[in-house]
């Protein structure tokens, strides 16, 4: 059973989404594979120690990724997430993890990629980043204008976000105040500071809603709503779009 949603005219909406949100589109979650890929912690192919360690095995990493994320379509959540900000307009803000570019592709517009891009490459030394559909198997890409390594446009674990996409998310909770709706979906909430964007929420006086197949109880216990099923039907029974 869902829990009725009210939106007024002066609900402000922010939307966190998780791997959980891709799953349905054949995804893979992060948690769901254990954590681990080819037997090794996620952490030690996204991280920028990792990075130097193995730059061709962090390379390959992301081509398969590139390749999982070519061959998969956006699903009935996305797509229900960018008829709602269709409805809204500027009350609506969308704040993904995912780098897979699903929400993009379904319409989404209000939105930062707070984890980065996957179908994004940057030199680490010189240039802003730039889109790449390419894969790097067998070699380090390196940049033509200064030969440094280039790499895969992705905020690895330890390292910051942008601060223009944080302030923009704070600028939104921060003007919402009190009219601040705010949903996470799909995501586990261990990942931090995008973990932390619901106690904001809480402290402007939002109306905070987690959508998620499988919650943990700890992350759940901070929400005023917790809806338990695929984000994939709830978001558009949700949302009734
Ligand atoms: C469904 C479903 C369906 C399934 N429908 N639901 C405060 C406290 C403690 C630690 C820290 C802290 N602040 C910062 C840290 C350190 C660290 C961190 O948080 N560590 C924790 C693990 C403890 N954070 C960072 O390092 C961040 N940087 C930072 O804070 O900079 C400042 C700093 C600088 C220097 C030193 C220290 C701090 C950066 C974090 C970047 C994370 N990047 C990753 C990997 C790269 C992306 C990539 O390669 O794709 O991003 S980590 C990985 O986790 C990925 C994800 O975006 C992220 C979140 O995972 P998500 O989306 O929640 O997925 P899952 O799999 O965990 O959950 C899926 C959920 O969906 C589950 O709940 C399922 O039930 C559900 N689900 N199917 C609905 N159909
Ligand atoms: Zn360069």
């Amino acid at each position: 059973m869902i829990p009725p949603l009210h939106l007024t005219g002066s609900s402000k909406v922010l939307v966190l989404t998780g791997a959980g949100v891709s799953a349905e589109s054949g995804v893979p979650t992060f948690r769901g594979i254990g954590g681990l890929w080819e037997g090794r912690r996620v952490e030690e192919v996204a991280s920028p120690e990792g990075f130097d360690a193995d730059p061709k095995l962090v390379w390959r990493f992301y081509s398969l990724r590139r390749e999982g994320a070519a061959k998969v379509a956006p699903n009935p959540g996305h797509h229900a997430l960018a008829r709602l900000e269709e409805r809204l307009g500027d009350r609506f803000l969308l704040a993904t993890q995912n780098v897979d570019g699903l929400h993009a592709r379904s319409g989404s517009r209000r939105l930062v990629a707070i984890h980065g891009e996957l179908f994004e490459t940057r030199c680490e030394a010189c240039s802003k980043p730039f889109h790449d559909e390419q894969t790097y198997f067998d070699d380090v890409p390196r940049c033509p204008t200064c030969a440094a390594r280039l790499r895969p446009n992705i905020v690895w674990f330890g390292e910051m976000l942008d601060p223009a996409h944080l302030s923009r998310i704070g600028r939104f909770i921060e003007t919402a105040g009190r009219d601040l709706v705010f949903f996470a979906v799909g995501t586990s909430g261990q990942v931090y500071p995008a973990a932390g964007f619901v106690d904001a929420a809480r402290e402007v006086g939002g109306q905070c809603w987690l959508v998620d197949v499988d919650p943990s109880e700890a992350y759940a216990a901070r929400f005023d709503h917790v809806v338990r099923g695929p984000s994939g039907s709830v978001l558009p029974a949700l949302f009734g779009v």
